[in-house]
């Protein structure tokens, strides 16, 4: 039976979804929450390698796959609905290069056609927000324009965000008419715990990065903002942090749901894509 939906997870390099995934994965492994894996996932080689730094109390290297991998993961929640999580690989800096190049691996433009539900992690402590319009004057923009490869380089993080959706949007081939009900959107805030905040999530995000709220906000009639520290704190590569060791992973990691609500089942917001809460 196909499933009911397909869930597709976006996000740059470095936000954080290979260590979301090991969690997201651990948690099913002990069933410590909400769904459960219904199938064999594919291409879990990322995950497990992740997984098994963690379980020692170590955070994993960085390794970008050189060319489009994916992971695919049949999964079912307790009502008995199915769905398809897509962990889309496209290695390392590709993202950054997908925008400004405007190159697309064609299996990623399958994805994006033919998913009902994008889940888009952004890491706002990476963000610089210094260098866009709300905050420099005009004239430096003009100066930038003078070389056409100066100016490329000049998006903001927030900017180059925005040109990341536009770009998803163009791939699927919907037009902004009327705000989007199909895909919905979910933003995660990831690496939470960085941010150092009782703000709402959803609050966050138009404090910090306006322009990509208002885009969001006018194009989705379906958007959810939801924090989410995957790791619950900061894991060194080299020095074992003692606590996760003993205790496990799947005792670390929280989501902080859109009115504020903090839970330890980081796979909510799944779950609630599954069950229609939006
Ligand atoms: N503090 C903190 N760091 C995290 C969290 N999740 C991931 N990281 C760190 O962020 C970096 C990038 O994570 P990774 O999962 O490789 O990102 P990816 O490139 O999007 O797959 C790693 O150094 C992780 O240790 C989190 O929830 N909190
Ligand atoms: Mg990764």
């Amino acid at each position: 039976m196909a499933p009911q939906q397909t869930i597709l997870l976006v996000g740059e390099s470095n936000v954080g979804k290979t260590h979301y995934g090991a969690q997201f994965l651990k948690r099913l492994m002990v069933k410590a929450c909400a769904l459960r894996m219904s199938g064999a996932p594919t291409n879990l080689e990322a995950f497990t390698t992740a997984l098994s730094c963690l379980t020692e109390g170590k955070s994993t290297d960085h390794t970008p796959a050189s060319t489009y991998v994916e992971s695919v993961w049949p999964i079912k929640d307790e009502a008995g609905r199915e769905a398809e999580l897509v962990w889309p690989d496209y290695g390392g800096e590709q993202v950054r290069h997908l925008v400004m190049q405007r190159r697309i691996p064609p299996a990623w433009r399958e994805r994006v056609v033919k998913a009902s539900d994008w889940v888009f992690l952004i890491r706002l402590h990476t963000f610089r927000s210094e260098d866009d319009l709300f905050s420099r004057p005009l004239r430096s923009f003009a100066a930038a324009e003078s070389g056409a490869e100066a100016a490329a380089s000049e998006l903001s993080d927030q900017a180059r965000t925005v040109e990341l959706l536009q770009m998803l949007l163009y791939l699927a081939q919907l037009h902004l008419d009327q705000p989007l009900r199909t895909p919905r959107l979910t933003i995660l805030l990831s690496c939470w715990d960085e941010l150092d905040t009782e703000e709402l999530p959803a609050d966050l995000l138009a404090a910090r990065l306006p322009m990509l709220w208002s885009f969001v906000r006018s194009n989705w009639s379906s958007l959810t903002v939801i924090g989410l520290s995957a790791l619950e704190r900061p894991l060194s590569k080299t020095d074992a942090d003692q606590e996760y060791a003993i205790r496990g992973p799947e005792e670390f990691g929280y989501v902080v749901l859109p009115n504020g609500e903090k839970s330890m089942d980081i796979t909510l917001p799944i779950y609630r894509l599954m069950a229609r809460e939006t």
